[in-house]
């Protein structure tokens, strides 16, 4: 560190995650709104950009990244979110279940519980740090499942059995609708007898798939700023069931022993 700003310590570098994600583009817009001229936003993963976190946290070595919450990456280490004061990653935003038109006359059942399902950070945390710490996605949701029958029992009460009958389910690989999707698909099949395919694609095909009728569900919706571009985009070929979790975040996160507070502090 010394007298080296917070920019040459992290080589003018942000570490994003897989180009579709709407972080990345409000990451885009941060850099031009802020005048983060030098900056540059690193394209990857999630998976990468953990794996750059928890080797930069390891060293105690500076390192910015686009983050959300919910997220096992904020019970792992000490993160801030730099201030935002410009609002650029939003105000309020909640997680939607969203499915494709005609799903209530083909599938009333699915359609129902889908309409239902609704949980909470701290919910969705539990089957995150579950699969963190090693768990199968299938088993950390399982468990989470049988741990909270009465929350699943209220999302299924009433609703008929569905023979198994085929539906598919389209995701990110972002930890957060790892953990959602799997839960969802535990509930469509060990308490409706569905059989669920999960099909893992990048944000767009999520998008395009929903609309276009070749997946059934998502519950990986981020709205109204995160996937705001999307859900414009195809209006009218969706149906939006509304929230399933309330209280997310995104922003630049940075671990806590950097001595920022701000998007703004990266100009100087
Ligand atoms: N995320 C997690 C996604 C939505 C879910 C914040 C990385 C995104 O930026 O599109």
């Amino acid at each position: 560190s010394g007298s080296a700003t917070v920019g040459d310590q992290v080589k003018h570098e942000i570490i994003g995650i897989d180009p579709g994600a709407g972080i990345m583009k409000s990451t885009e817009k941060a850099l031009k709104d802020y005048e983060l001229k030098d900056w540059k936003l690193v394209e990857g993963s999630g998976a990468a950009m953990t794996a750059a976190l928890d080797k930069a946290y390891k060293n105690k070595k500076p390192i910015i990244i686009t983050g959300w919450t919910p997220h096992w990456m904020f019970a792992k280490y000490d993160l801030k979110y730099l201030k935002d004061p410009k609002g650029v990653y939003g105000g309020d935003e909640q997680i939607h279940t969203v499915v494709r038109q005609g799903l209530k006359a083909d599938h009333p059942s699915a359609y129902s519980f889908l309409d239902r399902f609704e949980w909470t950070p701290e919910d969705m945390a539990k089957v995150m740090v579950a699969i963190q710490d090693g768990k199968k996605p299938e088993e950390a949701a399982a468990e989470w499942v049988k741990g909270n029958a009465a929350k699943v029992d209220a999302w299924v009460k009433d609703i008929a059995k569905a023979d198994g009958k085929k539906l598919k389910l389209a995701y990110v690989a972002w930890d957060s609708e790892i953990a959602s999707t799997n839960v969802v698909k535990q509930v469509l099949t060990d308490r409706l007898g569905y059989t669920v395919d999960l099909l893992q694609v990048e944000a767009g095909p999520m998008w395009a798939g929903i609309s276009g009728g070749d997946a059934d569900a998502i519950v990986a919706a981020w709205l109204p700023t995160t996937h705001k571009d999307y859900y414009d985009k195809f209006k009218g070929k969706f149906e939006d069931l509304g929230p399933n979790l309330n209280g997310t975040k995104t922003g630049l996160v940075v671990p806590a022993y950097m001595e920022i507070e701000s998007i703004e502090d990266l100009k100087t």
